[in-house]
């Protein structure tokens, strides 16, 4: 055996696994991100589907499209399915490409770990789908409580509830390992000379989602495990005839329900402050303001749960108390949007697709966090509680905030995570499309909700009729556009104009592509005026 093939057989030895071992065993960053992107975009659909399923039967009063107990396991599955299948997932898919490029590192601290923490994620989704499917094969009713899952309706519910309890273990699980790989990353693995406070802004955002995931999802996972027990094992923690009380229930659900709004939000926050110097050609305005902004904002977060349980017979004091600390975070988020649009002011801006979705979202999130105060005043959110209206303020934070803000980042990295440029004209297509179907679908709800419409509920009184076919009309609009988007990834995938090393070149100036998101004041040699587009 000669020399050369002696080499060519220790190579060979020490190659990655091919085929789908290299998946299955993949400790690859870019592969783990990757597979966790495609598994978000499949879970879209899913959760879409039902959402289309929801927007079917409130088309008009009177249909009977759905049994009503499937009609209420739709907007249960449909909520858990976009939190925990879709907007983590694509988050953390996103954490696992950039961050580590983004510091300087090899790779994640804990690859193993990293697979382990993707692989629960098919693991949850199929236990999910077997709590969907139960009802069908004679497992009992459906789970019809709302993602919330209080008790006493999910301790009488039938075992697709159990299912759906181990679903939220193993994603809970997924979840807790990959903050603590990310924490790890970003503490241990960074470049010489890449300090904290020059870190992009993206990465401090998934620092401070970590942090907030840890703190919070052994809240949701021990009060799931109280309803196991309760359920199966003799135990009256959330029931009455026990001694037991079911508003401890969501008091540990919003413990983590709310700061989980965070964890929703801040990545898109962070890649917003990656997107937006790059398309207005100046360093980001106020970056330090901006990192101690998600510091008051992850505190705040962890300490103003029971704004969403106004209605349960709380004190004055604790009412007021939650009123002013929710309108307190009225702050940070302020910051935030004057932030990016002061990094805006007198730009040299242009409007690709990320940057339109970028811009989209200051405009639509505000005027959820102006819906937000609304519902934070107490006397006020006891009219507006369980109606249409939070379902509207909700869907403007997290349709906006969160999966807009992931469709800025797809955008703006499909060049580096496909070495192609997708169609820019086809980008921009599918944001007006889906900005305005967004907005045609969710607006008229909040006229519902102030007209008194009650939420998760199959049918409703005729004087609601108006408001729902327009929102059911924007929401198969919108619903639609998501073809256009997976159409637009398939053909970068498989071709398309050949990215440059520096995808967005023609955007950046100087020869750093990092330089855009650095510390504030700006580095010296930094043009002071702003420079003109070709
Ligand atoms: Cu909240």
């Amino acid at each position: 055996m000669s020399t050369v093939a002696a080499h060519h057989d220790d190579d060979h030895h020490h190659a990655p696994p091919a085929g789908m071992k290299r998946w299955l065993f993949s400790t690859n960053h870019k592969d783990i991100g990757t597979m966790y992107l495609i598994f978000s975009l499949i879970m879209l659909f899913l959760g879409g589907g039902m959402a289309m399923l929801i927007r079917a039967e409130l088309y008009m009063p009177g249909l009977q499209l759905l049994e009503p107990d499937l009609y209420n396991n739709m907007v249960t599955n449909h909520a858990l399915i976009m939190v925990f299948g879709v907007v983590m997932p694509a988050a953390a898919g996103m954490a696992n490409w950039m961050i580590p490029l983004m510091i300087g590192a090899p790779d994640m601290a804990l690859p193993r770990l990293n697979n382990l923490s993707f692989w629960l994620l098919p693991a949850g989704a199929t236990l999910l789908i077997m709590s969907v499917l139960a009802p069908f094969f004679g497992g009992g009713a459906p789970v019809n409580t709302g993602w919330t899952l209080y008790p006493p309706l999910s301790i009488q519910a039938g075992m697709s509830m159990d299912l759906l309890i181990f679903t939220l273990h193993v994603l809970g699980i997924s979840s807790i390992l990959a903050s603590i790989n990310i924490i790890t990353t970003i503490i241990n693995m960074r470049a010489p000379g890449m300090t904290m406070m020059k870190m992009p802004l993206f990465v401090w955002a998934w620092f401070f989602t970590a942090v907030l995931l840890i703190i919070v999802m052994p809240a949701l996972a021990g009060g799931v495990t109280m309803l196991l027990f309760d359920r199966h094992f003799g135990t009256s923690f959330f029931d009455a005839a026990g001694g037991g009380d079911p508003v401890l229930f969501q008091h540990l659900f919003w413990f983590f329900g709310h700061p989980e709004v965070y964890v929703l939000l801040l990545p898109s926050i962070g890649v917003m402050g990656v997107v937006i110097p790059t398309f207005s050609r100046k360093p980001l305005f106020g970056y330090k303001s901006l990192v101690w902004g998600m510091v008051v904002l992850t505190i705040l977060g962890c300490v103003v749960w029971a704004h969403h349980q106004y209605t349960i017979g709380m004190s004055v004091f604790a009412t007021k108390y939650f009123m002013i600390g929710t309108i307190l975070i009225s702050i940070p988020v302020g910051l935030m949007i004057f932030n990016f649009v002061f990094t805006m002011w007198r730009g040299a801006m242009t409007f690709e697709t990320p940057m339109l979705f970028s811009i989209a979202i200051i405009i639509m999130f505000s005027f959820a966090g102006a819906t937000g105060v609304m519902l934070a005043v107490v006397p006020a959110d006891l009219q507006y509680h369980d109606t249409y209206f939070v379902v509207a303020h909700f869907h403007y934070a997290l349709i906006p905030g969160a999966l807009f803000g992931l469709y800025a980042g797809v955008f703006y990295w499909l060049p580096k995570w496909t070495g192609h440029m997708y169609n820019e004209k086809l980008g921009k297509i599918f944001f007006w499309w889906t900005t305005i179907a967004f907005n045609v679908t969710f607006f008229p709800q909040h006229f519902s909700g102030l007209a008194g419409m009650p939420r998760r509920i199959v049918d409703y009184g005729v004087q609601f009729q108006e408001f729902n076919v327009i929102s059911s009309i924007g929401g198969f609009a919108f619903g639609l556009s998501h073809l256009l988007f997976l159409y637009i990834i398939i053909q970068t995938v498989r071709g398309g104009k050949k990215a440059p090393a520096m995808p967005w070149e023609g955007a950046q100036i100087g020869t750093s592509g990092l330089e855009w998101t650095v510390s504030s004041p700006p580095p010296h040699h930094t043009f002071t005026t702003p420079p003109t587009v070709k």
